[in-house]
Parts: structure tokens; C-alpha cells; sequence
């Protein structure tokens, strides 16, 4: 099998980068630097017709979105290593549940967090009232990942899996865009063990050779 990445340091390619790190899977990466443009070029568009990364292409066939993707990957290598339940493991149904929520639940939230107030975005755009809700929001998502945490120790129960690495890369993500995770010890302490992983370090190193004055998502 041959599989190519397409990435770039500290984006939505991180999580992926972190999940074939932790898996051991053989892949070419091709690494973008956006603001070269590269990935708006014909040739990448017709791999990923949005012109984002990621993009994985599996014995040349394409998939895009890091969620899609860190799912497909679970199912097709995660189950081996025991870092992904099977098809017919009911918590699978968890697993699926938890990273759909931390990427469009969660997700959805951040995203008009962040386009009522960041500085990314044109003050024109920016809402108060709007921010302040979707903060509010976020810490009651936060809420219940804390008591969720508190009961299971990891997001499947038992020992780390690419669950944890698929939700942890999102709230790890919104805790760099500012947002406080103070306020719920189960988080903070699990977040913690995550990027503390080896394959999360890689990832954060590799993208800050790059790009030094960054910060790590
Ligand atoms: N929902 C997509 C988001 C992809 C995305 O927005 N990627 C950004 C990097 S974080 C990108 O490629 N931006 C390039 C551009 O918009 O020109 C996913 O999860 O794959």
C-alpha cells in the first residue's frame, strides 16, 4: 500500500500527522508551506477540490477532512494495534460519538468564537454578544467532557486510543486559540498526558523547526 500525506506544520494535517506517528504506518508526506500557495495549484486540487490540508491518498485515491480521515485510519490500521475498537465493538459506537462531537459539536462552536473576536478576522466581523455565548457554550462542552473524563479516565475507558489523540487535538487546538481550560481538572490533566506523547512531540517539533516564532496547536 502507498500512501502519500499532504500537510502543513500546525494546521489541520497535525492530528493526522500525530495518528500515522502513532500508528507506525509507512507514508511519502508532501509539506506545504500555505502561504506559498502550492496547495491552490491544479494538480492538488484535483486531490482535495477544497485546496486544504489534509489530503491522504491511499494507492492513489483521495480523501480529505482530518476527521474522515483519522477515522479511516483507526479502522484500517488503529484495530490492530489495539488503538481503535473494531466494527463490531460496541465502543466504537463511543469512539465515532466522542469525534464527531470534539470536531463538529466542539468544533462548530470554536469556529464562531472565532469569527466573532479573533484577530485573524476582520474587526467588521467581530460580535461581542456572539463570543461571549459561544464562550459560554464551549465551557459547558468542556463541563461535560470533564465529568466524562472523571468517570472513564480516557475517552474509550482503559488505555489510550486514537480517540483520545482525535479529541485531545481539538481542545488541545482551541486551548492555543485561547480558550481556558482551567476550570476542569480532568481535561487538564489528560490533555497534559497526551502531549506528552511521543507522536504529538514529534509532530510539535518537527512544525516548530519549521516555523520557530509559531506556537503549538
Ligand atoms: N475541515 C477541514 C479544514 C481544513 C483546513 O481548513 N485546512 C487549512 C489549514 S488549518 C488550510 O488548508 N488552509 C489553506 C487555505 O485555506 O488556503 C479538515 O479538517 O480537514
Amino acid at each position: 500500500m502507498t500512501i502519500v500525506f499532504y500537510s502543513a506544520p500546525l494546521s489541520s494535517a497535525s492530528p493526522v500527522a500525530s495518528a500515522l506517528a502513532e500508528l507506525g504506518v509507512p507514508h511519502e508526506v508532501v509539506s506545504f508551506d500555505l502561504a506559498k500557495k502550492d496547495h491552490e495549484r491544479p494538480e492538488y486540487r484535483r486531490l482535495n477540490p477544497n485546496a486544504k490540508v489534509p489530503t491522504l491518498v491511499v494507492d492513489g485515491t483521495p480523501m480529505f477532512e482530518a476527521l474522515a480521515i483519522q477515522i479511516w485510519l483507526g479502522d484500517r490500521f488503529g484495530v490492530a494495534r489495539g488503538l481503535w475498537p473494531a466494527f463490531d465493538d460496541a465502543t466504537r459506537m463511543q469512539a465515532l460519538a466522542w469525534c464527531s462531537w470534539a470536531y463538529v459539536s466542539y468544533g462548530g462552536i470554536l469556529g464562531r468564537l472565532q469569527y466573532s473576536s479573533s484577530e485573524r478576522v476582520d474587526s467588521a466581523l467581530h460580535n461581542e454578544a456572539q463570543a461571549k455565548l459561544a464562550s459560554r457554550q464551549l465551557q459547558e462542552l468542556l463541563a461535560i467532557l470533564d465529568a466524562h473524563l472523571e468517570q472513564h479516565g480516557n475517552i474509550l475507558g482503559g488505555d489510550f486510543s486514537l480517540a483520545d489523540l482525535c479529541v485531545a487535538s481539538v481542545i488541545g487546538y482551541s486551548t492555543w486559540v485561547g480558550v481556558s481550560i482551567a476550570d476542569h481538572t480532568h481535561v487538564r490533566r489528560w490533555l497534559d498526558r497526551f502531549q506528552a506523547r511521543e507522536s504529538y512531540q514529534t509532530v510539535m517539533h518537527a512544525a516548530q523547526a519549521r516555523f520557530p516564532a509559531e506556537g503549538a496547536a
